[in-house]
């Protein structure tokens, strides 16, 4: 059950109510999205056969001849919610260049299909309005509309318009239930750390908290803080503060009056799985490499894949694609950025640093387990080298493909992507995704990250694989020169089709994170003058990598000049003060607060980066607020939010476990699995830029607007930068 089907599930009674003692068509709520296609076609979708495009605003679909069942030709749009026991009218106004009678159809998309309505419809070439009624009788997020075309004697064209579905009583966006007003880390605390509650209440002064042991026996009392008004989530907020609690235990709860928590435990290491299960996402996410039972479990083995076996085309050799250059590579391996099975050089590069970031602190910091063989289930797990390196070197090591060969234009420069022709449909398997799939056109931003990664691969590998670090070095070096022989190719925004577009138009930020990386590895003044970019409050993302700079200089003061070194410093200290500031001021402890007041896709990453920044503080400081202040980010993340929602599955309760992902698609395929332990949501996305979104959440306060839901990529995708941000964050908080 997706997380609004259990919402709706629970509250059925009140949801019946409302329906008893509302008329039938009392309320007129629309159901679909873009019914008259003024933005264009999206969201709606024709079948393979039957190929569609918007002509004078209308939508029209090329039917064919040649099909047997009404489904087999299809023009629809997905996920339109239903509510069971309600009548909905469906109108449109629809027109063939044939006579012909179609089927208008309102349905659950997936099995077992069942209908609200199903209605002939006599189509003539003058264009005609239509409108029908039924009841649904499911609740669901994942209702289909559409008209259904096949069995055609003869092909014709079909044009639609006006198309609306109304009925339901929950008001688009609303309907929305978090569960506890007391929101905790549904995982647990550390014993040694602050242990605080974020609850909703209305009051103005404070109330009274009790802590009960699992056996439900009171252990600690006490009365919030009030907070007041939380901007991001809208929420009233309170604080309820039992840190002096030290006593480790699981399934104790928090109740303020009648309201109790989600269970928690105070352990000494609540962290000791998140730290493996975070990295072994990477594994999960392979390409160009079976996926071993023996390290993941029978349920989330698969074959290889993109190694050329059919249907695959294979990574072995991919073309450019047509007009950008004219020769293939072979760029199998690495990991699969996220719900998509793209391969994006800019991203790649950040989520591989970040997990080399991870092992040069373990390493300076001493902590053992960073840098253990076998910390993690991977075939590499007993070659005497650190996990950690090994899962960023299978990345390293297909970004070292992607680099443009000596003997062609544009040579040393790197592909900035390679991914399918067209978007897949779910589920997809790796290795039975069918699409042709090509080279982007090189990069600026793409070289500079490679060479980025490929320095900071070279410093720390020459101590394990001398031969690959020089390799990594010569790689990196060759990439420098040729992003200053081309410093301005950039990634445009539109190519985003069967692939993300990781556009970037600015790239100084990038060729300063590289010189900063390449002057630690080599000590060349030439690079030294390059590094031009200093850590801010906005942090850094996958666009924005000028502050990585301040890490580097941060991680290897004796690498850089000292006037270098304490800036970097001050600025490091500074904006975590500013991180921990704008976490307490908030009714939940999210260290990242946006200017504009607005959550952007991968929202979560944006916090475990700030937290990440607060790490390094407190390695530079020892001050204890700053690791407390990453502790309470992870309370944020684990369900201490305004949705009561851990976005870390298998953490919580509450934890996300619908991510959006091409095989872990559990929600629309009972035969496959749900993500893995330790896979990060993006979370809350103010931009709604999905269907689901649009339909779930229009009107959102910016910290709720997020579905647990496979279709909403926009506020519940996966991907490699964000996982690696969490990763380096769990190995913080576990270590000691
Ligand atoms: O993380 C990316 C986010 O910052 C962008 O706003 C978004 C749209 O361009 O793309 C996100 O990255 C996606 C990528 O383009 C394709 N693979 C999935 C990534 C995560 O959603």
């Amino acid at each position: 059950m997706s997380a609004r089907s259990r919402l709706f599930a629970a509250c059925l009674p009140l949801v019946l109510l409302v329906g008893l003692a509302t008329p039938a068509h009392a309320e007129t709520y629309e159901r679909v999205l873009n019914g008259t296609f003024a933005t264009g076609k999206s969201p709606w979708w024709s079948s393979g056969s039957t190929p569609s495009a918007v002509d004078s605003g209308r939508l029209c679909a090329d039917v064919p001849a040649g099909t047997v069942n009404p489904w087999e030709s299809m023009i629809g749009q997905n996920d339109v919610p239903l509510e069971a026991g309600q009548p909905y009218t469906l109108r449109f106004t629809a027109s063939a260049t044939r006579p012909v009678t179609v089927r208008a159809v309102v349905a659950l998309a997936d099995p077992p299909s069942t209908g609200t309505l199903n209605k002939p419809v006599p189509l003539t070439a003058e264009p005609k309005a239509f409108e029908f009624t039924g009841t649904s009788t499911k609740t669901t997020t994942r209702g289909q509309v559409a008209l259904q075309a096949g069995g055609a004697k003869e092909a014709y064209r079909l044009c639609l318009d006006d198309v609306s579905l109304t009925g339901g009583v929950v008001r688009p966006g609303g309907g929305w239930d978090y569960g506890s007003p007391v929101r905790v880390n549904q995982l647990g605390y550390a014993a040694s750390g602050d242990k605080r509650a974020s609850v909703v209440n209305a009051a103005t002064t404070p109330v009274a908290w009790q802590l009960r042991d699992a056996a439900g026996a009171v252990v600690a009392t006490g009365t919030t803080t009030v907070k007041g008004d939380d901007a991001m989530s809208g929420d009233h907020v309170h604080i309820a503060d039992f840190s002096k609690v030290k006593t480790v235990g699981t399934g104790y709860t928090l109740a303020v009056g009648s309201d109790v928590s989600e269970p928690f435990d105070i352990a000494r290491s609540p962290y000791d799985s998140l730290r493996r299960d975070s990295l072994a996402y990477f594994y999960h996410n392979r390409s160009g490499t079976p996926i071993d039972a023996e390290h993941v479990g029978a349920a989330y083995a698969r074959p290889a894949g993109h190694v050329g076996v059919a249907p695959n085309k294979g990574d072995t050799s991919v073309p450019c694609l047509p007009g950008t250059c004219d020769y293939s590579l072979d760029v199998s391996g690495g990991w699969y950025d996220a719900g998509d099975h793209g391969k994006y050089v800019v991203n790649g590069a950040l989520a591989a640093w970040q997990l080399m970031d991870t092992y040069e602190r373990s390493l300076r910091t001493l902590d053992f387990e960073g840098l253990r063989d076998g910390l993690l289930a991977i075939p590499e797990q007993a070659n005497h080298v650190p996990d950690v390196l090994d899962e960023a070197r299978w990345e390293v090591e297909f970004l070292l493909k992607m680099q443009v060969p000596a003997d062609k234009p544009l040579a040393g420069m790197a592909h900035h992507k390679i991914h399918d022709l067209a978007w897949t449909g779910h589920p997809m398997l790796p290795s039975n995704d069918p699409q042709p799939r090509y080279l982007h056109a090189p990069s600026t931003a793409a070289t500079l990250n490679l060479a980025a990664a490929g320095a900071q691969c070279a410093r720390i590998w020459a101590l394990w694989d001398r031969a690959f670090s020089q390799k990594c070095l010569a790689a990196a070096e060759t990439a420098w020169q040729a992003a200053n022989a081309h410093p301005d190719l950039y990634a445009p925004d539109e190519d985003s089709v069967g692939g993300g577009a990781y556009d970037d138009t600015d790239v100084s930020d990038e060729f300063s994170w590289a010189a900063a990386e390449l002057y630690a590895t080599t000590g060349k003044r030439v690079y030294l003058s390059r590094i031009t970019t200093k850590l801010t409050p906005a942090g850094f993302s996958w666009k924005d990598t000028g502050a990585l700079a301040d890490l580097t200089i941060a991680r290897l003061p004796e690498r850089f000049p000292v006037d270098r070194v304490l800036p970097a410093r001050k600025r490091i200290l500074s904006v975590a003060d500013g991180y921990l500031r704008d976490l307490r001021k908030q009714g939940y402890p999210n260290p990242s607060l946006p200017t504009d007041g607005a959550y952007a896709w991968g929202s979560t990453s944006a916090t475990t980066n700030a937290a990440m920044v607060m790490g390094v503080a407190y390695d530079l400081s020892f001050r204890r607020e700053y690791r407390d202040g990453v502790l309470e980010s992870m309370d944020y993340l684990l369900g201490r939010n305004g949705l009561n929602q851990s976005f870390v599955s298998g953490y919580g309760e509450r934890a996300s476990h619908n991510q959006h992902h091409r095989h872990w698609s559990h929600q629309i395929d009972p035969a496959l699995p749900s993500p893995p332990p330790g896979s990060l949501a993006g979370g809350p996305n103010s931009g709604l830029q999905d269907p689901v979104a649009q339909q779930n959440l229009p009107g959102c306060q910016p910290a709720k607007c997020y579905i647990d839901d496979i279709g909403s990529w926009s506020t519940n995708e996966v991907a490699i930068n964000w996982n690696s941000s969490l990763a380096w964050v769990a190995a913080f908080v576990d270590a000691r």
